[in-house]
């Protein structure tokens, strides 16, 4: 059985997640879970990934990026399965139900052009539904000198897609007032919405900024065939078995699958 941590955050934190899209919540790990997983994303930062082709030697590029390692890694699976982290998605989703939708780490350089542009999630996963969010785990401080995320308020509610670089005439640029940022301590998380658009400045600091992300989904839901979405290359091509169950879903169905694992929650 999987076990997850008990620890709850207030209602006025839920309605701030549905009323803005996003909620930065303080202290979510300690300082023994942080080092973990700053040990568990050094180890894995220069490896491929399980869902990556073997062989090509990873990029070098300003963002280091890696998927699904919880399939490989003890310390990553721990997070998914037995860190506070599964119990605060199912309280900001208000879900009953809680599915594990993969995890990732993102490292930006120091003094590197390491923006990632304007986009939201949604379009990067093969489902369809409401309850969804990641949540972003600072390893390191973040502030605006080091690759910050910066969030425009309450665009969850817009129902648009953005993939980063796509560039479609609706979207504008945000004014200032509309943007939501925080400083954060290692710790601390963002839990934002799949639909609020987002970006994360460049890191100019003399110091790396690390982050860990889980994404969850939650009762409502289901699988949607969306081409170019998770995990970004012909599923008939990946050699695993967890893929199995993921590979027979229609549209339409509960996204439970032994990829996608339900997280059993004790209230
Ligand atoms: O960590 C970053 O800088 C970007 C993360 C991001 O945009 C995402 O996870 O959707």
């Amino acid at each position: 059985m999987l076990k997850v941590d008990r620890s709850k955050i207030t209602s006025q934190q839920v309605e701030a997640f549905q009323r803005d899209g996003v909620i930065c919540v303080k202290n979510v790990l300690d300082d023994i879970w942080v080092e973990r997983m700053r040990t568990a994303v050094d180890k894995n930062a220069l490896i491929p990934g399980p869902l990556e082709v073997k062989g090509i030697p990873k990029s070098n590029g300003h963002v280091e990026h890696s998927s699904s390692l919880w399939l490989t890694d003890a310390d990553f699976r721990a997070l998914a399965f037995e860190s506070p982290l599964a119990t605060l998605a199912a309280q900001v989703l208000k879900s009953e139900k809680l599915n594990f939708l993969t995890d990732g780490f993102f490292v930006k350089k120091p003094k590197t052009n390491s923006r990632v542009g304007w986009h939201n999630d949604l379009p990067y996963w093969p489902i369809q539904g409401w309850q969804c969010c990641k949540i972003w785990l600072a390893l390191d401080s973040v502030n605006q000198e080091n690759g910050r995320l910066e969030y425009i308020k309450a665009s969850h509610r817009w129902g648009k897609e953005l993939r980063e670089g796509s560039n479609p005439s609706w979207f504008v640029e945000p004014e200032p007032q509309e943007i939501l940022s925080w400083d954060m301590e290692p710790g601390d998380c963002l839990v934002h919405h799949f639909l609020t658009i987002h970006h994360s400045v460049t890191n100019i600091s003399s110091t790396q900024r690390r982050a860990v992300v889980t994404n969850w989904t939650g009762d409502d839901i289901t699988y949607y065939h969306r081409p170019k979405a998770w995990p970004f290359r012909p599923v008939e091509e990946i050699d695993l078995p967890e893929l199995n169950s993921f590979k027979a879903k229609k549209p339409g169905e509960p996204i439970d699958c032994d990829i996608f694992p339900r997280v059993e929650l004790h209230h």
